[in-house]
């Protein structure tokens, strides 16, 4: 059976839980604590971050790599569309999950689950918002409803798995997605509906106060 090491409210891991659960693949959970250097991680990736999946003697420790394994292995197109065009507009909505998406809410995040709310930095949630909603103006022409470069029946696309994981993370800390947004408002709406999303869904947030 597959093993992923992971933490479970981080969004890198979110995603690829979301995908195993999307793609029926069994799998048991090794859960490491923030900033743990956990010895077993720490031997099967040279970053010493988590994900890592583990399927029998491969060992893969960065997510968007267990995406395509995962995505090769079980599909092809099973996170992909098959047209290249589609497949490139999904890999680089996924990179913009990765590389743009979390950074935007990453102060507010760090801010609320550290400090008590009488301590939080009025200034420093008002500038995550206010890249927050850029972010999410980038990103709501690609939502018209249906799943990122996929149709709604063939699940969620690589790109779904990870900017889903982003806006969990940031609803769970109180940043929803309006209105304002109407197609990534319906495209959310859709995916937490999914039973996959309940299975997947951390089972804790860290707060360190
Ligand atoms: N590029 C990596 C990033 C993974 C990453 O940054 N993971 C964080 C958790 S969100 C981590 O393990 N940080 C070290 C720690 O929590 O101790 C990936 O996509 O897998």
């Amino acid at each position: 059976m597959m093993r992923l090491y992971q933490r479970t409210d981080c969004p890198f891991c979110w995603k690829v839980r979301l995908a195993l659960v999307e793609l029926n693949i069994e799998f048991e959970t090794v859960d490491t604590a923030l900033g743990e250097k956990h010895e077993e991680v720490m031997r099967l990736s040279p970053t010493g971050t988590v994900p890592v999946l583990v399927d029998g003697d491969l060992s893969i420790w960065e997510s968007g790599v267990i995406l395509d394994y995962l995505d090769h292995h079980y599909g092809p197109g099973a996170l992909y569309p098959a047209d290249t065009a589609e497949q490139c507009r999904t890999r680089l909505l996924h990179a913009y999950s990765d590389k743009v998406v979390g950074g935007c809410v990453k102060d507010l995040v760090f801010e609320k689950r550290s400090k008590p709310e009488s301590q939080w930095n009025a200034e420093v949630i008002e500038q995550s918002l206010a890249n927050w909603q850029k972010c999410l103006d980038w990103l709501e022409p690609y939502f018209s409803g249906h799943f990122a470069g996929h149709s709604p029946d063939a699940g969620l696309s690589a790109a779904d798995c990870a900017i889903a994981a982003r806006l969990g993370v940031a609803a769970a800390y109180g940043v929803a997605v309006t209105s304002r947004h109407p197609n990534l408002y319906t495209w959310y709406e859709q995916v937490i509906a999914r039973p996959q999303w309940q299975t997947a869904y951390p089972t804790s947030f860290i707060r360190t106060e």
